[in-house]
């Protein structure tokens, strides 16, 4: 595959940013070789600057759930466009995006919009520790909720990828009051509370892990959390970032029947424009500046831009049957490429909920941090470089989800099918 431009390009952005990139999500180091820079998406596909085309399975790391430059958001981008792109006032359409978020979450009565899933979790943070007047907050080994300092503690995501012990630059004191648990282990939250009675003021989770892959609660486990949350005093707050009309319209809190005290959202809801989102019941929202004490503010939190992206693809994804489709095309993906494993004679365990996937190069059930982080992962970079040789583009690391959107169609299934039964040889 020819990637001399993209091999000029990294040469010159390895100049000017840390790496060449603008995440280290993106810069392959897990997987070896180079990032390829991208010069547009096109449905499921991705063309990068020499003109190769991939099936797309990152789709900007969830949020493109449309798909890539789909009609409609590009259409009514440009007309919101055309009237300006930021008034540092309000406008209708954050009120719009805000009721259409409701709608499929009534867990949220009230919402604040910010800029990132980063933004969005570390508000939601302040407004549990302001409203219990408590500071320990407890988060799971493995659980990527970005990278604001108290949660950048035995993280998911790159962190987990790129083997970093925690990030310099956090201050000890920053991450105090952080507990880490085990994912899917109610008794290990049963004995913090224990230990620490009346100190904590929430638990913060991804309600299905996407940051070690992608790993579903065992039955019981959000209830059991819930109920150990309010025994004590605690709020429960899903990080719903990735998991949001991912794995159900209503996201983790729909699939599961499980309503949190506080939701933090972000990507689909922007549909691939800067976005976040916090929110959860009315008494508890009522803490947040203006109308309460904690504050929380962004210049471009709520522009119109992402407002109307956000409008737009949530009102598309409302198309009767969509979402069903899309996870019938994610299982068609799922179970093809573990029938080419199979094949290959190659272990893998292979997780899926909704519309997020993971092939684990493991034999055994991946149920938490410590079984995902058994997969081996020089496997998985082999398996990684030979789908991409042969036009499908992965998450570049293991500890990553695979998306699917509603443009993923047969063609693109085949193809991937295809490509897993080539690639698989190879590891
Ligand atoms: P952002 O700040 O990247 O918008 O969102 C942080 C975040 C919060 N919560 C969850 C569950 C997330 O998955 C994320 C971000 N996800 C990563 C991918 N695993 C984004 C990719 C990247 O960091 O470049």
């Amino acid at each position: 595959m020819n990637i001399s431009k993209s091999v000029e390009l990294f040469a010159e952005a390895q100049q000017v940013l840390p790496g060449g990139v603008d995440s280290p999500a993106r810069a392959f180091r897990p997987v070896g070789g180079q990032p390829l820079f991208m010069d547009r998406g096109e449905g499921a596909y991705l063309v990068d600057e020499d003109g190769n085309r991939f099936v797309d399975y990152v789709l900007s790391f969830g949020p493109l759930v449309l798909g890539h430059a789909h009609p409609k958001v590009l259409a009514d981008l440009a007309a919101t466009a055309a009237k300006g792109t930021s008034f540092g006032a309000p406008s209708k359409l954050e009120t719009q995006l805000g009721k259409l978020v409701m709608s499929f979450m009534p867990s949220i009565e009230m919402i604040r919009f910010v800029n990132s899933g980063t933004e969005a979790t570390m508000s939601a943070l302040r407004l549990a520790r302001a409203y219990t007047g408590r500071n320990k907050i407890i988060k799971f080994k493995g659980n990527y909720h970005g990278h604001a300092d108290m949660l950048l503690v035995q993280a998911g995501s790159a962190v987990a990828s790129l083997g970093l012990p925690d990030s310099p630059g956090v201050p000890p004191a920053a991450v105090a009051d952080t507990l880490v648990a085990q994912f899917n282990d109610l008794d290990g939250i049963a004995e913090m509370f224990a230990a620490f009675p009346d100190e904590i003021a929430c638990v913060i989770l991804e309600p299905v892990a996407g940051n070690m892959g992608v790993v579903p609660p065992n039955p019981g486990y959000l209830a059991g959390l819930k109920e150990l949350c309010h025994k004590h005093g605690a709020l429960l707050v899903f990080d719903e970032v990735m998991t949001g009309w991912r794995v159900h319209l209503g996201g983790a809190q729909t699939l599961y029947d499980i309503q949190p005290d506080i939701t933090a959202l972000g990507k689909v809801i922007g549909g691939g424009l800067p976005v976040g989102a916090y929110g959860g019941r009315k008494e508890i929202m009522q803490q947040v500046a203006p109308i309460g004490p904690m504050y929380q503010a962004g210049t471009l939190s709520g522009n119109p831009l992402a407002m109307q992206a956000g409008i737009t693809t949530l009102t598309e994804l409302q198309k009767p049957g969509l979402f069903d489709q899309m996870v019938e095309t994610t299982t068609k993906i799922a179970e093809g490429v573990a029938e080419a494993a199979a094949l290959a004679g190659v272990p893998i365990t292979q997780n899926q909920v909704g519309t997020m996937f993971c092939s684990f190069f493991t034999n055994q059930p991946v149920t938490d941090w410590p079984s995902a982080a058994n997969s081996d992962t020089d496997a998985f970079a082999r398996f990684f470089m030979a789908m991409l040789e042969n036009g499908v583009y992965m998450a570049p690391a293991q500890f990553e989800a695979g998306f699917v959107s509603a443009a993923h169609d047969s063609e693109a299934v085949d193809k991937t099918i295809a490509a897993a039964r080539v690639a698989f040889k190879a590891v």
